[in-house]
């Protein structure tokens, strides 16, 4: 009987895409779903390509090499432990499970520790959506040496390409690393499209501009610094003509944000960690706000806006905006950065910066222009992990855009045009480049009404002030 390098499991879009990517690249996959018959359709489709299924997991077991490499692509949460507990008994020494869905890494730790002895478990983020999967993604399996070693040539040859052509993946670090970092990496992809829907909003209802013309301005973003594949696919989703009636589609889509919940682990995430989060934060509170449309409706009625004349002309208000956002998302992955640092103290991981970076550059949702940069900045620095703002080359860019950040920041305030991530991006900003900041006062305050103590700036200890003893 053939023998198969690899097995998958789930042949949803991203099993199924992932599968064709790997027979590309010439690793046979057996596969097997649950629901027989989605793997027999998909077979018939694709099986030419070098893909099999079988119809139990006993049968699929048996095809593959030893050790074996088993893919899960099924949906996170219980699926996963099901699947694993069907699997477990029937494993031997040196196989290696790899959940690549988007496993919240509490759970990757807790499968990790419990696996038995001998048994390889990788918790590996994949980033790309379908077309990624299909093409090349971006991979972050976190997990120990040996189980990287087994699956490292795989990996790479079908993970996406970096700018120097280099694969898309690295060992990012022990158990929940991986999901981890693909959790921050949603966590930025929500703040930067966030700031991005702001830009669009600010130019329609302060220059009312119809969506093709936006599209333009987007296309020209696309040729400079904020080069992205965000900025790419935001051109054909502003200037697509409605199949239904006359106008944009974008003016006929129901503005209410979904979420599938890893914006959420996120903001929870850094609120348990008491990291600084707040446009990664405030962008799930924007997908949240967007929600409450009847409400919206019902309040629009009751405030009425006049928008005034744009502030200055729409050229120069377009060269602001693109500085704006570029420092506004600087902001975001400074954020982004600062909370994996801090997890990965609490975890004691050993997490390269620069790697991390460096795998952002191809196949995921936020691979930009821009991670090339953070890539070189956390380079200079060894990839440490060091405050993004304290790198010389990034200061230097914050320098000359955050004045167009402030700017913009002021005109959506000033227009009455929410702007919640731009907002947050240069109040993390301000804040975290302030060698004072109120939060004496508050001291002072709590130290009032609950004698919660203070320190002092120039001696040492607790201090608490009888306060309403003096003159009131
Ligand atoms: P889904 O997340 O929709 O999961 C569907 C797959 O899970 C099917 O194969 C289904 O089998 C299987 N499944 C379910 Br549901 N419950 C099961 C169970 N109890 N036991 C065994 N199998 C079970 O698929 P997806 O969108 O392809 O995503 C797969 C993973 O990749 C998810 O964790 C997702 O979050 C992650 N991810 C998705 C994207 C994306 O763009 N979609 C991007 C990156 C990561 P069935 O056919 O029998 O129902």
């Amino acid at each position: 009987m053939k023998k198969y390098p690899v097995g998958l499991i789930g042949l949803a879009v991203m099993g199924q895409n992932l599968a064709r990517n790997l027979a590309s690249k010439g690793f046979p996959v057996m596969t097997y779903n649950r629901t027989t018959q989605t793997a027999e359709e998909f077979i018939k489709a694709y099986g030419h390509e070098g893909l099999d299924f079988c119809t139990t997991l006993k049968d699929f077991l048996a095809s593959l090499e030893r050790p074996r490499k088993i893919i899960l692509m099924v949906k996170a949460g219980a699926p996963v432990d099901e699947t694993l507990n069907a699997l477990l008994p029937f494993l031997e020494k040196g196989d290696v499970l790899i959940d690549g869905g988007n496993s919240n890494y509490h759970d990757t730790i807790r499968r990790s520790q419990s696996m038995p002895k001998g048994i390889e478990f990788v918790g590996m983020g994949v980033s790309g959506g379908e077309e990624g999967a299909l093409r090349g993604p971006s991979l972050m399996p976190g997990c120990n040496k040996e189980a990287w070693k087994v699956i490292r040539p795989l990996m790479q040859k079908i993970a996406a390409k970096d700018f120097s052509g280099k694969p898309c993946v690295t060992h990012v670090g022990p158990d929940g690393a991986g999901h981890y970092i693909k959790m921050v990496h949603n966590g930025i992809e929500y703040a930067v499209m966030q700031m991005m829907a702001e830009a669009y909003d600010m130019l329609k209802r302060m220059y009312r501009l119809p969506p093709q013309r936006i599209s333009t301005i987007f296309a020209d973003y696309n040729q400079g610094k904020l080069k992205s594949f965000l900025f790419e696919i935001a051109v054909p989703v502003l200037s697509r003509k409605d199949d239904l009636k006359s106008g944009y589609l974008i003016d006929s889509i129901l503005d209410k944000a979904g979420q599938k919940g890893t914006g959420r682990w996120v903001a929870l995430d850094a609120l348990e960690h008491g990291a600084a989060l707040p446009t990664l934060t405030e962008a799930v509170y924007a997908r949240s706000l967007s929600s409450f449309k009847k409400e919206r409706l019902l309040l629009a009625s009751l405030y009425k806006r006049t928008i005034p004349k744009p502030p200055i002309p729409l050229n120069e208000f377009i060269i602001v905006l693109e500085n704006a956002l570029y420092a506004g998302m600087i902001s975001c992955y400074a954020q982004g950065f600062e909370l994996i640092r801090i997890t990965a103290e609490d975890q004691k991981w050993k997490l390269n910066f620069a790697e991390i970076a460096r795998i952002w550059e191809g196949g995921c949702i936020i691979r930009a222009d821009l991670l090339n940069f953070l890539h070189e900045a956390f380079l200079i620095e060894k990839g440490k992990p060091v405050h993004l703002f304290t790198i010389p080359s990034i200061r230097h860019a914050l320098n000359k855009d955050i004045p167009s950040l402030r700017a913009i920041t002021s005109v959506a305030v000033q227009y009455g045009v929410p702007a919640l991530a731009f907002g947050t991006a240069l109040g993390y900003f301000e804040s975290m480049t302030s060698a004072i900041l109120p939060a004496q006062f508050i001291q002072g305050l709590r130290d009032f009404f609950g004698a919660h103590t203070y320190e002092r700036i120039d001696r040492k200890g607790s201090f608490h002030t009888p306060w309403s003893n003096l003159n009131l």
